[in-house]
Parts: C-alpha cells; sequence; structure tokens
C-alpha cells in the first residue's frame, strides 16, 4: 500500500455545488442515484481534464453526463474510481450504484444494525455509497430523497430539514425528502432508515429560535434517554454562553446504533451515536457512562461550529477539528463538574495512551505528515495531545485572548474547509501574539522533556530556576527544534503560602501563579523579592503535555501534597511520590530484598481519607496508586509481574494499616441518599467503592461481607460493578455466584452485557486467557460487534497487563488470532486491537520475541487490510 503526503495536497481539479441523492432501500440491494452540479475549480493548480470520482464496494448501473447515457467506453471504472476523461467546464453527473448493506460488515458506508439501515461516512465511507470527490475540501449542498418499504422502516432520516414525505404507495413503500441548506463535505452526510423510536423536547436559542430535539433509539430503550438529552440542552447553551455559538438548523437528531466502530458521529443535523454514549439509567449505567454520554453529546454538538461549519481542508488537518473539540468537551465537562478533578482525569488518560504513543513506533505529529489508511489516525495524539495543543494557546493568551481568537476564526473561515495553520493565524492575529514557535506542536511529534532545578540565594533573596527542554527522537524526526512551552508556576513558603512572583528586571506589583515562556533549549528565570527558600510548585494544572523532571525531596512532595494552592498539582505530587516509592520496591522485589512501603506515606495517605474538607471526588483521585501501564512507562524494561505484584503489595500495606479509617470512610460515603448524577453524588460513589477496593485488599470476612452485599443490593450499577469488579479477581465461591446473577439478570442489555465481558477479561487471576478464549464462543459475544470486540478482547489486551502479557505468550497469540479474524470483517476495528502490540519493544527479550513473532505472522498474511498492515508493519520498523 502507498503512502500519502500532506506535502502532495492539490486543490481539487473540480468542485460540487449540489448532490441530489435518492436511495431506493431494498433487503436484497440498495439502489443509488446520484445527481452532481459539477464544474472545474477555478483555484485548482493546474486545467481540470480528466474527472476522477472515488468510489469503491460498489456495482456501477449507469452514468449519464447532462443528461445523455454514457457508453462504457466514454468512462473507465477501477476498483476504487471513477474516471471520466475531459468532460466540460460544468455539467451535471448522474450515476447510479447498487449496494448490499447487509453484507457490509465494515461499519463504513452504509450498512445495516439491528435490521435498520445506517451509514458512517467519516472518513472516506462516502465513496461506498456513490461515486465522488469524497474529500473534506468538496462541499456541497445536499438533497437526500429515500424510499423504502413503510412496514420495515417507519422512520427514514438524513441531513438538515424534512422537506417532504409522501404516504404508502400501492407497494407498501414510502418516501421521504431531506434537504440540508448548509454545503458540507461528504464525510458529514448521514441517512438512517427503520423502525426507531423517538424522544422528543426542544430548545430555544439565545436569539429566540425554537430547535426540535430527537433522540432515536430501538424500541424500549426510550427510557434510557433522559441524560443523553438534558446533556445536550446544557450543551447547547454552554456553547452560547462561551463562545456564542448557537445552533443553526430546525432540528437537531440523535440516534443511537448497537453497532458502530466509534463513540458517535458529527454528522450534520443527524448525529449517529454507539448506544454506549447514549442509553443512560442508574440501574444500567455507571458514573463513567453517565460522564461518557454527557461529554461525547457534548462532543458532537460542539462540532456543529469546530467540524461541520468550519471544517478540515485534507485529512492531516484533523486534528483542527479533534483536538479543538475535545478541548471545547472537557472545558464544558469542567464547568459542569470539579475542575481539578476533570483536570486530573485527562492528564491521566493523556498519560495512559498518548505518552506511550507518542514514544512508540506509531509516534506522529498532532498535524501528520503522511499516512497509508486515514481510519489509522483517529489517534489520541489527534485528539488528546490535539486538545492540549488548544489549551496551551487558551494559556497563552487567556480566555479573553482566546475567545477574540475563535470569533475571528469563524468571521474568516465559516463555510470553509481550512488548515490547523489557519486556526493558529486566527489566534495569533486576534490577541497579537506571536505563535510562530509555537506551532511545531503541530508539526514535531514526541513529548517534550522539561528539567527543572532551582537554586535560592538567601543573602540576595533571589530564585533562579533553571529550564532545560529536549524531546526525544521519533520516527522519521531523529531531531527536534524547541518548543514554546507555558509553566504556569508557583512558590509555596514554608508555610504553604504562595509568594508573589516578581521577574528581576520586572515592576511589581506581583500575582502569586504566573505562566514564564519557555522557548530555548536552556533558559533562566530569576525571581526577586523571595524571602525564604521556597518549594517550587511547577507546571500548575499540567500547563503542557510534557514530562516533568525536577530534583524534588519525598519531604518537598509531602509537603506540596498538603500544601499547593493548585489542586492538579497537589495530586501530582502525591503521584510523583507513589511512582518512586513503588518504583523502588519493583527494584527491591528485583533484588529479593524484603518489600516495605513508606509509613510516611501511608501517613499522608491519612490524612487524605481523614480530611473532612477535601472533595470525596478529589480525594478518590488522590488515593489511588498510578496504574500499572503508567508504571510500566516509567521504567526502561517494563517488569510486568514485579509492578502486578507490589502494587498489589502496597495496596495491602495501606489497607492493613487504614482498615478502620478506610471502614469508617465506606460507611460515610454509604448513605441511603436516592441516586443523583451530580458530581458530589458521584464523587461520594467513587470514594466508598475506592475505600471498598481497599478494604477486598484484605479478603478479610468483614470486607467479603461488604461487598458481597453491595453486589446484591445495590440499585446503582456503580456500586454493582464496582463490588463485582473485586470479586471477580477473587477465588471466592461467590464470584461465579455473582457473575452468573448477573448475567442472568441483565442478559437482555447488550450494554450491560459489555461490562460483563469486560470484568472476566480484567481479572487478574491466571485463568483469565482460558476463560476469555472461551467466552468468545458464549451466546452473547458477537464477534461484528465492535463493543462486544473493545470489552472481551480489549478489556484483556489493554487492560489486563499482567495476564496479557504472561510469560508463555499464550495472550500474544490469542490477540493475534482475533486480529487476523477481525482483518477480514472489520479492519478499522481489527487496527485497533493490533495496536496492543505496538510497544512490544518496551519488554524483556522473551516477551519481546513472542510479540514480534505474532506481528510476523500478521504481517505475512496474505490479504491484510490497510489500516492492520499499517499498524503491523510500522510497529516492527
Ligand atoms: N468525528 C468522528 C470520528 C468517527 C469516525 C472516524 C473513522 C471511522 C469511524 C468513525 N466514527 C466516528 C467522531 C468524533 O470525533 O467526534
Ligand atoms: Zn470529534
Amino acid at each position: 500500500p502507498q503512502a500519502i503526503h500532506l506535502k502532495d495536497y492539490a486543490p481539487p481539479p473540480y468542485l460540487i455545488d449540489t448532490v441530489d441523492l435518492a436511495f431506493d432501500l431494498g433487503e436484497d440491494v440498495t439502489r443509488v442515484r446520484s445527481r452532481l452540479a459539477i464544474r472545474a475549480n477555478p483555484d485548482a493548480a493546474s486545467p481540470a481534464g480528466a474527472l476522477v470520482l472515488d468510489g469503491q464496494d460498489m456495482r456501477l448501473v449507469s452514468v449519464a453526463l447532462d443528461g445523455r447515457t454514457l457508453d462504457p467506453s466514454e468512462y473507465s471504472v477501477g476498483p476504487e474510481s471513477l474516471t471520466i476523461p475531459g468532460p466540460p467546464e460544468a455539467f451535471s453527473l448522474e450515476v447510479v450504484t447498487e449496494l448490499k448493506p447487509q453484507e457490509n460488515t465494515s461499519l463504513s458506508g452504509l450498512y445495516r444494525t439491528s435490521g435498520n439501515f445506517c451509514t458512517q461516512c467519516e472518513a472516506e465511507g462516502f465513496r461506498k455509497i456513490t461515486y465522488f470527490l469524497d474529500r473534506p475540501d468538496v462541499m456541497a449542498r445536499y438533497r437526500t430523497t429515500i424510499t423504502a418499504d413503510a412496514l420495515k422502516y417507519p422512520v427514514m432520516l438524513s441531513n438538515g430539514n424534512l422537506v417532504a414525505s409522501s404516504k404508502m404507495e400501492g407497494d407498501g413503500r414510502h418516501t421521504v425528502t431531506w434537504e440540508d441548506p448548509f454545503a458540507k463535505p461528504s464525510y458529514l452526510f448521514a441517512l438512517v432508515a427503520g423502525v426507531l423510536v423517538h424522544v422528543e423536547d426542544s430548545y430555544v436559542t439565545r436569539s429566540g429560535r425554537t430547535v426540535t430535539l430527537r433522540i432515536y433509539v430501538e424500541p424500549g430503550n426510550q427510557d434510557k434517554c433522559g441524560h443523553a438529552m438534558a446533556s445536550l440542552k446544557k450543551s447547547m447553551a454552554w456553547d452560547e454562553e462561551v463562545f456564542g455559538l448557537e445552533y443553526d438548523l430546525d432540528i437537531f437528531m440523535i440516534v443511537a446504533v448497537g453497532d458502530f466502530n466509534m463513540g458517535a458521529m458529527e454528522n450534520k443535523g443527524l448525529n449517529v451515536f454507539n448506544t454506549k454514549y447514549v442509553l443512560a439509567k442508574p440501574e444500567t449505567a455507571t458514573d463513567t457512562d453517565f460522564l461518557g454520554v454527557e461529554a461525547v453529546v457534548a462532543h458532537e454538538y460542539f462540532h456543529n461550529w469546530t467540524g461541520n461549519r468550519v471544517t478540515c481542508r485534507d485529512w492531516f488537518q484533523l486534528s483542527l477539528k479533534e483536538g479543538l473539540t475535545v478541548f471545547r468537551d472537557q472545558e464544558f465537562s469542567s464547568d459542569m463538574h470539579s475542575r481539578p478533578v476533570k483536570r486530573i482525569a485527562d492528564v491521566q488518560r493523556l498519560r495512559a495512551a498518548q505518552f506511550p504513543e507518542d514514544s512508540g513506533p506509531m509516534a506522529h505529529p498532532v498535524r501528520p505528515d503522511s499516512y497509508i489508511e486515514i481510519n489509522n489516525f483517529y489517534t489520541t495524539t489527534v485528539y488528546e495531545k490535539g486538545a492540549e495543543v488548544v489549551r496551551m494557546i487558551h494559556t497563552l493568551l487567556g480566555a479573553d485572548g482566546f475567545r477574540k481568537g475563535m470569533d475571528l476564526y469563524f468571521e474568516r473561515h465559516d463555510g470553509q474547509a481550512v488548515t490547523c495553520d489557519d486556526f493558529v493565524a486566527a489566534m495569533e492575529d486576534a490577541a497579537g501574539k506571536d505563535l510562530g514557535q509555537f506551532r511545531r506542536w503541530y508539526s514535531q511529534a514526541g513529548t517534550p522533556e522539561l528539567a527543572v532545578t532551582g537554586e535560592y540565594d538567601a543573602a540576595a533573596r533571589t530564585y533562579r530556576l533553571t529550564v532545560r527542554q529536549s524531546c526525544p527522537p521519533t520516527p522519521g524526526q531523529p531531531t527536534k527544534l524547541p518548543f514554546h512551552i507555558p509553566l504556569a508556576l508557583g512558590l509555596l513558603d514554608p508555610s504553604g503560602a504562595d509568594i508573589p512572583l516578581r521577574l528581576a528586571g520586572e515592576p511589581g506589583p506581583a500575582g502569586t501563579s504566573r505562566v514564564l515562556d519557555v522557548t530555548g533549549p536552556e533558559q533562566v528565570f530569576e525571581f526577586v523579592d523571595v524571602p525564604r527558600q521556597p518549594v517550587p510548585s511547577l507546571l500548575r494544572g499540567f500547563s503542557a503535555p510534557v514530562k516533568l523532571r525536577a530534583p524534588y525531596t519525598d519531604d518537598d512532595l509531602t509537603f506540596l501534597m498538603a500544601h499547593d494552592g493548585d489542586a492538579f498539582n497537589r495530586w501530582e505530587a502525591g503521584q510523583t511520590l507513589a511512582t518512586r516509592l513503588l518504583l523502588d520496591l519493583v527494584a527491591d522485589r528485583a533484588e529479593n530484598r524484603p518489600l516495605e512501603l513508606s509509613p510516611g506515606f501511608i501517613d499522608a495517605f491519612s490524612r487524605i481519607l481523614k480530611d473532612p474538607d477535601l472533595d470525596p471526588a478529589f480525594a478518590a483521585q488522590a488515593l489511588t496508586l498510578p496504574s500499572e501501564g503508567y508504571l510500566g512507562q516509567q521504567m526502561p524494561v517494563i517488569d510486568v509481574d514485579g509492578i502486578h505484584e507490589v502494587r498489589t503489595f502496597a495496596r495491602r500495606a495501606i489497607a492493613g494499616r487504614l482498615r478502620d479509617d478506610l471502614l469508617a470512610t465506606y460507611r460515610a460515603m454509604g448513605g441511603n441518599e436516592p441516586f443523583s448524577i451530580d458530581a458530589a453524588a458521584i464523587g461520594r460513589r467513587a470514594l466508598k467503592n475506592l475505600a471498598l477496593g481497599y478494604l477486598m485488599a484484605l479478603e478479610d470476612a468483614e470486607a467479603v461481607e461488604l461487598c458481597v452485599g453491595q453486589f446484591h443490593n445495590a440499585q446503582a450499577m456503580t456500586d454493582v460493578i464496582a463490588a463485582l469488579g473485586l470479586l471477580a479477581d477473587t477465588r471466592l465461591p461467590q464470584r461465579e455466584s455473582a457473575l452468573r446473577r448477573f448475567y442472568d439478570l441483565w442478559k437482555d442489555e447488550p450494554l450491560v452485557v459489555d461490562k460483563w465481558f469486560s470484568i472476566q477479561a480484567m481479572s487478574e487471576r491466571p485463568e483469565t486467557l482460558d476463560e476469555v478464549a472461551a467466552l468468545l464462543a458464549h451466546p452473547a459475544f458477537e464477534i461484528r460487534n465492535p463493543n462486544k470486540v473493545y470489552a472481551l478482547i480489549g478489556g484483556f489486551a489493554g487492560g489486563n497487563p499482567v495476564r496479557f502479557h504472561d510469560a508463555g505468550g499464550g495472550g500474544y497469540r490469542f490477540l493475534a488470532d482475533q486480529v487476523l479474524a477481525l482483518n477480514r470483517l472489520n479492519p478499522q476495528v481489527a487496527s485497533r486491537m493490533v495496536k496492543m502490540f505496538a510497544r512490544w519493544r518496551k519488554y524483556d527479550p522473551r516477551r519481546q520475541s513472542l510479540m514480534r513473532a505474532e506481528l510476523e505472522r500478521i504481517v505475512a498474511t496474505p490479504g491484510l487490510s490497510r489500516d492492520v498492515f499499517e499498524i503491523a508493519s510500522k510497529s516492527l520498523e
């Protein structure tokens, strides 16, 4: 397969102004008639020449140009294109194609889910529906007519507004027509048809327009739409308030489908969602699910402006819409809940997934330079690091400057397909700040490292901070230029109070927290009027996606844990200390030294647990030890077993010492108040279940009784799942009965069954691999359903390091077999699974060779998709 390069971008030779589509949906064959108004692009680099339309996996029935049916000799059809040599300057083209959506297991293009029809066109699915210039810089106005059996497909939806519908014809079929007044790229096209029911509400915009809001679901699920609808209304209000952005059509629709490769899709006026991000009620959804629904509903809604009204010129610019929209949804969730708690969760996610990507074989810039398969670039780098890059602009410009930049961006580019550079230019121009060097965040891959040291001069009352930056090589980028890094910081005096900050040469007065512009490889910042030796609080709020190295003592970290005015850094200090102690224990274990957890650390935990003023959600995060994955990242060679054993040991040691406090916390956070999904209630449940988790590390009779009791009696799925997850790790007799009971209760709720699969897949018991392999044959498992694959196969390979990396290699063989099975059915899902091998070089030689052998087996398999080939072959490079 050939790579596509950003440097080869050229404007499209032709433009398409209008698209008139007619779908005739059938059980065996679906016929699509497309009428396009095409003209040569006046801005094209060279004369228009042949028209080459993208298209694949369809049967071409006919082609007509300006009303005249073409003879097959007048065009040529390839496996991925339709070429018309030398068409006129402007013309109409009518193309008829036939598809078999029921055979489409890739879930891209037009496919069937639960008997309904559904489309997914991002990134390049539209070309599986009809021949088209399937690229985001071709924006057209769409009119879509759908005809189908009225009983089987009573609901037929597409983008925009419903402009016509005709009742049953003699043959029992009916027809609807939708018109979208906004020009859009083909990836935002959507069609849904089938038996669906809807929940309806409305929203009055700031300017007084009433918008109809509908959520379509399969019958029986109406009672699980309330949270998604409330989230949508909150998102609409937030975007008006924070960015002055109003919704622009008369109707906004969400459709929830069970078979979907990703979370959701922002098609204009007709968002299509994975059921996982719509359906939620306390009995079936955990707090994490509720938060996920709120965030994804918001994210897709926010795309209406950042993505749809202003879209990407080409797919290299994907972060233009995704990074910006993730930043917007993160800000929304922060405003709805606790800002520090949200920031901690986002940084944990970045470190767990993006940092490893950025230091592995798939490392790529936020704006990639090349790809083989664009679907492989919907990555955590493009999304989450992209959001960090936007956040840094927000930090550098301030909230007002950023808002001015957004206003200018829309003023300049509404209705256009643009680049990341256009976005930065709008920010720069609006705020009058030079972001020239800052642009390197878009072009250079890798996680920069920031080494900071401080020197206090008591006589001169100065504090000199020396900041050095570096960035490791990444594929294709052996050396890097310095980044422009916003370094937010404060200096704490011995009482824990922030010291006013003034740099040498600056006039007063001074604030107590500020952002330094780090631009050189090494820079010195000298603070004056510093009365005492301070403890620096660095990178407050995680002001840049970097790895910070600072020579803190354990006492410094304990001090920051207790006193830092920045809540994120209070958490961070605890994590840094815990990481240090746990890695020391891993070394002790490797050297056969006895394990002992520092009493001072347990005391610090105890203070957090007993602090009545602490937000329980924050306390739960502060009391969570760094994950096995994160600890592994800090080691040159990941000691899978050592990390697992030491972390388990530390949890037991903490639980043993703090048992009474943990029990008291469990009881205090329990309560019998009615279920609520507000931030406070979520926080109490998080802390309660954290306490239960520690207590279960002891597995004594009282803990087991609490856990089993919670499993049986809890009303909220959060609590049921917390208890079941803990039981699943044990050898208790109650384990099997709980798993059986859970399945019997919930076997008709696919999203709950997914939880049942993933809990078993993530069990630390040695027999887990055999159990997971057996579950592939369970009647509820369906390899064609991405949610089931992510729950069982993804849960095992991505969420169970100690079992997946079992030194025998069985986990690796299992994953490779599943990748090959999926490759034939759904390459996008297969490629997400094969990514779990990407970090093979971080392990010991034995595991390395086992993983490499599986990657080689995959690459050598005939018929490999572009998706899997790209990841597997780059992993081996
Ligand atoms: N913009 C959407 C991306 C997406 C997608 C991409 C490739 C294949 C399937 C897909 N489904 C959705 C989702 C988003 O980021 O909002
Ligand atoms: Zn998105």
